[in-house]
C-alpha cells in the first residue's frame, strides 16, 4: 500500500467505509477494485473494517509459504477469495450472467458482447 493510501485510510479515526477505500487509486483503476473492496466488506459490516477485518482480508493476498500453514492464506482461502470475485449476489453459485459481468469488468471494451458470450 502507498504512503497516499495509507493516509487516505487513517486521516481520522472512524473505521473505512467503501468509498473511503474507493479512493486509493490503485483501487480506483483497477477494473476488479469495487470487487476488492466489497471482500473488506464481506469479513466486516457496511459500517466499517476494523484492524482485524482489514488484516484478513489483505492476508489472502500473502503467498503460501510451505510449512507454515496459515488458514487465512491457504489455498482454500484464496480459492475461495477468487471465487467470491465472481459470485456477485453472494448466493454462493457463479451463474452465467455473473461470469459474463466481471470479464465485462476486467476487458471492458476490449471484447465484444458476442466474444464474451461466445461458448466456443
Ligand atoms: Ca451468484
Amino acid at each position: 500500500m502507498t504512503d497516499s493510501a495509507q493516509a487516505e485510510l487513517s486521516r481520522d479515526n472512524s473505521a473505512p467505509l467503501r468509498d473511503d477505500f474507493l479512493r486509493i487509486p490503485e483501487l480506483a483503476i483497477n477494473p476488479l477494485g469495487d470487487r476488492i473492496v466489497h471482500s473488506f466488506f464481506t469479513e466486516g459490516s457496511e459500517d466499517g473494517v476494523n484492524f482485524r477485518q482489514f488484516m484478513r482480508t489483505l492476508a489472502k493476498f500473502r503467498p503460501i509459504k510451505e510449512h507454515q500453514a496459515n488458514q487465512l492464506n491457504s489455498r482454500e482461502a484464496k480459492l475461495k477469495f477468487a471465487f467470491n470475485m465472481y459470485d456477485l449476489d453472494g448466493d454462493n453459485m457463479i451463474s452465467r450472467e455473473e461470469l459474463l459481468s466481471v470479464l465485462h469488468m476486467m476487458v471492458g471494451a476490449n471484447i465484444s458482447e458476442e466474444q464474451a458470450s461466445s461458448s466456443n
